[in-house]
């Protein structure tokens, strides 16, 4: 969800990597490449642009397509985690629960974009909708086109991630309202527990 701390926990983990020296790529949907940075400015920040649902998912898996290809193919190839602040299960939720858009016909387009490629694993922070509003605000942010759904949308939103996480085996769900801290180690513990020989040793919750 917004302003559920996604940007802070992807900050953290990025650190631990690189203490680590576990090899890594970070990057942010819609964006992380020219095409993707291009729309991710036309999705959200032209409010005034009226943007039908299905437009709205095919400029997003246009920008899908492009971060799998230019990012994350050649970073899996170099033998590097990928990190993403959103991708897939994003869309399941926002295009899907939130705009109403038949499920099955967003994964089947879903796939064409990505060309097969799922995360091994999905975070969901979950916060409260007035929670991660509340935390934008606090922080300065300004609406985007998203926001203007209003709550009921965000609501729908949540529910949808809520689903997906029961029914999906590679999304675990995280409890966004415990401090950063406390996230983070639970982020440490699931990489850990979920792939295991992969970190070094000394990759655990609370470092030396
Ligand atoms: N979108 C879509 O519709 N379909 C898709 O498939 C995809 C995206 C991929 C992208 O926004 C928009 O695109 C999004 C969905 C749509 N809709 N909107 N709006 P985005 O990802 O760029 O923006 P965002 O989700 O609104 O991100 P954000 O505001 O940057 O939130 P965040 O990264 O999750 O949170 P943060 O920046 O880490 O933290 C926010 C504040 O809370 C900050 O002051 C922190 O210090 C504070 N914070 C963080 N963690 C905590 C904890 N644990 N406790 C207390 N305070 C905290």
């Amino acid at each position: 969800m917004e302003g559920a701390g996604k940007t802070t926990q992807v900050e953290l983990l990025r650190h631990r990597f690189s203490q680590e020296g576990v090899s890594h790529t970070v990057s942010r949907e819609p964006g992380g490449t020219a095409v993707g940075e291009g729309i991710r400015e036309l999705l959200l920040e032209r409010r005034e642009m009226e943007i039908s649902p299905e437009t709205e998912l095919f400029l997003i898996l246009a920008a899908r397509a492009a971060f799998v290809r230019e990012v994350v193919t050649p970073a899996l190839a170099r033998g590097e985690v990928v990190l993403a602040d959103r991708f897939q299960l994003s869309t399941f939720a926002y295009q899907g629960f939130g705009r109403g858009l038949e499920l099955e016909a967003v994964r089947t387009a879903n796939r064409f974009a990505t060309g097969g490629l799922s995360p091994d694993l999905t975070v969901l922070l979950d916060v409260p909708v007035l929670e991660g509003l509340g935390r934008q605000r606090a922080m300065g942010k300004v609406r985007d086109r998203m926001e203007d759904g209003g709550q009921d949308f965000l609501r729908k939103v949540r529910e949808g991630y809520r689903t997906l996480a029961r029914e999906e085996e590679d999304v675990v769900l995280l409890d966004g309202t415990l401090s950063s801290e406390a996230v983070h180690g639970r982020v440490v513990e699931l990489l850990r527990t979920r792939f295991p020989g992969h970190f070094p040793e000394t990759f655990t919750a609370s470092p030396g």
